[in-house]
Formats: C-alpha cells, structure tokens, sequence
C-alpha cells in the first residue's frame, strides 16, 4: 500500500498555553495542513505515504518540507518556486467555555500559485495505491482545482482507491468559483468521503438531519445515489461538551450497510487541530489491516479521539496504541 495526498501546506504559530494572540511575546512552531496531516499520521504508523505541494523556494518552504519528512513522508514530489509564500495560520488554543480560534494568513502563497502543469501524476501516482484529498485543497485557487482534478483523473486511469474529506470551508472559497460547482465533479471521482450532513446540505443540496444516525444514513445513501462511484462514506459525530472536553462517535456506511461506535469522551482535549484528518489516516489504516468494517471504524475513531490529546497538527499515535484501546482497555474516558 502506498499514499499520496495533496494539498497546502502551512506553519503553525500559538501563543503558549492558553495566552490569547494580543498577549503573546511569543509564538510556537510547527506546521499542517489537512491533506498533509493524513500523510504524516499515515506515515507514523509505518504505511508509505507521499505528500504532494507547492512550497517556497526558500529556508520556510525547506523546513516544512523537513518537518514532514521527520515523520517518514516522502516530499520527493514536492515543488520549491518562487511563485509566492508560505501560508501563515495562528491558533489560539481554548478554555473551558472560550473555543479556540484560528486566523488565517495565507493569501498569495506558493501553493496557491501553483501551476498544475507542473505536477506530473502518471508519474506522481505510478507506484501509489490511494489518493486522498480534502476540500480545503480546492479552495485555495483555481489553479489548486485543476490539478486536484488533475491527480483524481490519473488516480481513476491508474486504479488507485480515491478519497476525500469534503470538509467545506466556507470561508476559503474566495477565488470566484463556487465550491457548489467545483466540488461535485471531483467528488464524482471518489470511492470514499468524509462528508457531514450539513456539508452535504451546502455543497450537493442533500437533505439529512444533522447529528443522528438516521440522517447520515439517508445522507450517505443520496450521495451513493448521486455520485455511483462512491461505495463507502464515513464521519464522525461530535458532542463537544466545552473547549476541553469532546464527545466522539464514528459512523460507517458500506454498500448499504450501516456501522457505529460508541461515543468516546476525551477530556482534557489537548489539541483539537487534525481530528478529522486523524479519522481518516485511522480508516485508511484500519480498511488495509483488519477485515471487518466495523474494526476499521473503531480504529479510525479511537485514532481520531488519541489525536485530542497530542499536540500539533499531526497524530503521532502509533497502531499498537490504539489496538491497545480497541481491545477494550478504556472506561469510557480517554484522557
Ligand atoms: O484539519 C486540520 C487543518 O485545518 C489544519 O492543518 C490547517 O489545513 C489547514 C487549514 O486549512 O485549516
């Protein structure tokens, strides 16, 4: 098995503890991005995995590129240009009722720049079994769009397994198309989704009702009707009690079929940041691993809920920690 993702790629600044932005005389480092997250996270449990960006050609695009390579991501596709910067993002880490915060500094960078010609995914992909992606990736230009269809259309000629965490950013749509017609015919290319009812409400108009079984049900099956490729549609739903303390639960529906986990409290959350990208490198693990969906789910899930509690972007957690929960070693409360 051999994954590849796509997508930008940023530094990280927090102000330490729980210092709010304007108080802070200083910033810790580290980076992320969504697609990236799962490549680390994937590749920290010992599974080949490949990020693909665009960085700049300079000390910062270096050392983001190295702080992936640290976790045994392969960056030997990535491209060093001069077509612009690295995106910033500052986080300010909660507490109790006060949720974190994020600010984004990211306009103009070297991914957003990027020219799709420059990838070459026949060759990118040839030795790759899985392609994943999330929505943040097209929303960055229009430039990224193309070259997301770009690596989805050689990932369907190659026969490689697709995915996609849907994950719609509202707020990153700002290049002038609209995520509603970008997004459908990329997701038409997918064997998987990470999808929320109300995303799959904003983006492909499916009605389901939000945060019950019952709607990701129907939500799951509208998509499988919509867009045929799709077989397998995943997502978590969460219960979050206060900016420490997180209810989790994963669901799975499978060619009709339809599997769940119990909730997990996590408490105290450490470090919400990836969580979802922490779900997905889990089920990508899990589907390859065990046979059954349902020990794939509880995989995923219990990696998603270990991610709260460790710091950064990236889920540093390896497969025997979290077997070691799956076996039934917790009460309820992972902290
Ligand atoms: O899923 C985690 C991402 O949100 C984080 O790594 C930063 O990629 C990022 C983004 O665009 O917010």
């Amino acid at each position: 098995m051999k994954v590849v993702t796509f997508g930008e790629v940023m530094m990280r600044l927090s102000p330490p503890l729980n210092y709010r932005l304007p108080q802070a005389a200083s910033l810790e480092i580290t980076y992320g991005g969504g697609d990236a997250n799962v490549a680390a996270a994937l590749a920290w449990m010992g599974v080949p995995a490949a990020h693909v960006t665009a960085f700049p050609q300079h000390e910062l695009g270096h050392a983001a590129a190295a702080h992936l390579r640290r976790f045994g991501v392969d960056t030997r596709h990535c491209l060093f240009t001069d077509r612009g910067r690295l995106g910033l993002y500052f986080l300010e880490v909660g507490a109790s009722l006060r949720p974190s915060r994020i600010v984004y500094d990211r306009a103009d960078s070297a991914f957003a720049n990027l020219d799709p010609a420059a990838f070459d995914w026949d060759e990118i992909l040839k030795d790759a079994t899985w392609l994943h992606w999330t929505g943040i990736t097209p929303a960055i230009s229009a430039a990224a769009a193309q070259a997301t269809a770009d690596a989805i259309a050689a990932a369907r000629r190659l026969g490689l397994t697709v995915s996609a965490d849907v994950n719609y950013r509202r707020n990153l749509w700002q290049y002038g198309q609209r995520a509603q017609d970008v997004m459908p015919p990329l997701v038409a290319g997918c064997d998987l989704v990470v999808c929320t009812e109300g995303d799959a409400d904003d983006l492909f108009g499916i009605r389901a009702e939000p945060g019950t079984e019952n709607g990701f049900v129907r939500m799951s099956e509208q998509l499988a009707a919509r867009f045929p490729q799709i077989k397998r549609v995943i997502a978590t739903h969460r219960r979050t009690q206060s900016a420490s303390h997180e209810r989790i639960c994963g669901l799975l529906w499978q060619e009709g079929q339809f599997y769940e986990t119990p909730f997990y409290d996590i408490a105290p959350v450490v470090d919400r940041i990836g969580g979802g990208d922490s779900f997905i490198s889990g089920f990508i693990f899990g589907a390859a691993t065990y046979g059954s969906p349902q020990e794939a789910l509880g995989f995923a899930t219990i990696a998603s809920a270990l991610k709260h509690t460790v710091h950064g972007d990236i889920n540093l957690v390896t497969p025997a920690e979290v077997e070691h929960l799956m076996q039934g070693n917790l009460t309820g409360r992972l902290v």
